[in-house]
């Protein structure tokens, strides 16, 4: 007998053996229950769970770096309370998910230096540069809109914390993709060299919004496992597909163009028909090659050295206040105080 807690389908507080738990788990997936931090799970599926959890993670933190580098030169305070106001949502996004991430055994301190060593990814897309104003507009419909696409269906995961952080992170993704679009309808409804402005902008980032969702099917070395696990619920041309066919008519409001000249409603599909991705594109932005993957990781790099004094005050601050909770508490103590002054009026 090996000693095991089993999923959430059996009660863990029996003993079980391995196939038991293990038929626990597949029972639990298969049932669309939750697989919770103290069931039994395969370690290729916390393997998984966790290149992926960390992968988005590093993703919402990177992806501070285009955006904030516009905040100083916002076109008005409105526009740079709300930029602040996302940036740090996405920082919060990254705490949500490394703190899920640790629920399967793994420090954040370790997801990090995995990143810093080039040892886990971040999405391809923030390896892209912000050349203007309307990028932050581009990013917010377009980027935040892949993310949401991707991300509403990961809120039923099958790892619940995974899925619990999603509710709240794609509820602050719709936000921002408000928000974005919001900004480029702005833009492209202003004078002729914002619209112009706002139409370059959405001509660079369509295409790499595309490649967010991963490689073709057939190419994905993970999809077909994630499905079966019930990680992934769609494969990655199913949601990118399903982006394509929510942004043409987003894109008519806007009055933009979508850069694709082979982008058509296909009646018989019921979707649109879109020109090919240049997978070569992709494939050397996730080899370190893209315009800023350089730029990104070292400023990612130096703001976790800079930021190690405030690790440390905050790990003298803990220790401080767990060793006087363990002498006993200020209040208890003056409370106690009060009663023995009390008590000795009383007496006297
Ligand atoms: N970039 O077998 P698959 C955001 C890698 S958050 C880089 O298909 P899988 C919020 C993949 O990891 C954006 N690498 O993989 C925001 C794997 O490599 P590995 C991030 C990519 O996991 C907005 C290999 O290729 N979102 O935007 C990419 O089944 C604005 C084979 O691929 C998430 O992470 C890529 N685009 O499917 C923040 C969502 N695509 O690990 C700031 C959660 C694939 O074997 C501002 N993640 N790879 O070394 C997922 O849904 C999945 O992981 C996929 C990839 C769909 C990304």
């Amino acid at each position: 007998m090996t000693a095991v807690t089993a999923g959430t389908a059996v009660e863990a507080t029996v003993e079980t053996t391995a196939e038991e738990a293990e038929a626990a788990f597949d029972a639990a997936v298969a049932a669309d229950e939750r697989i919770e931090p103290r069931d039994w799970m395969p370690e290729a599926y916390r393997a998984s769970l966790v290149r992926q959890m960390a992968q988005h993670a590093h993703s919402e933190i990177i992806g501070m770096q285009p955006e904030a580098n516009w905040i100083t030169r916002a076109p008005s305070l409105r526009r740079k309370a709300i930029l602040m106001a996302k940036v740090q949502d996405e920082a919060g996004h990254g705490l949500y998910l490394y703190s899920a991430a640790e629920t399967l055994g793994t420090s954040r301190d370790e997801l990090l230096d995995k990143l810093h060593a080039g040892r886990q990814r971040y999405s391809s897309i923030f390896n892209y540069p912000t050349l203007t104003w309307a990028d932050v507009g581009a990013i917010g419909w377009l980027v935040d809109g892949a993310a949401i696409t991707n991300q509403v269906p990961l809120c039923r995961c099958s790892y619940g914390p995974y899925a619990r952080a999603m509710v709240r992170i794609c509820k602050e993704e719709s936000f921002h993709q408000r928000q974005g679009y919001e900004s480029l309808l702005a833009l492209s409804r202003g004078t002729p060299s914002q619209h112009e402005m706002a139409q370059d902008a959405v001509n660079r980032w369509w295409w790499p919004s595309l490649m967010m969702f991963g490689p073709p099917d057939d190419e994905s070395a993970h999809s077909v496992q994630s499905m079966i696990w019930k990680i992934k619920r769609h494969s990655n041309d199913e949601l990118r597909q399903r982006f394509v066919d929510i942004c043409v008519p987003q894109a008519e409001t806007l009055g933009l163009t979508l850069p694709d000249p082979d982008l058509k409603w296909n009646e018989e599909r019921g979707q649109h028909d879109f020109g090919a991705i240049d997978w070569t594109e992709f494939r050397e932005v996730l080899k370190g090659n893209g315009p800023c993957n350089e730029q990104r990781i070292s400023q990612r790099r130096r703001a976790h050295e800079e930021g190690a004094w405030v690790r440390e005050a905050a790990t003298a601050y803990a220790a401080k206040h767990a060793a006087k909770s363990a002498a006993g508490s200020p209040v208890e103590d003056a409370a106690a105080d009060v009663a023995e002054h009390v008590e000795k009026e009383a007496t006297a």
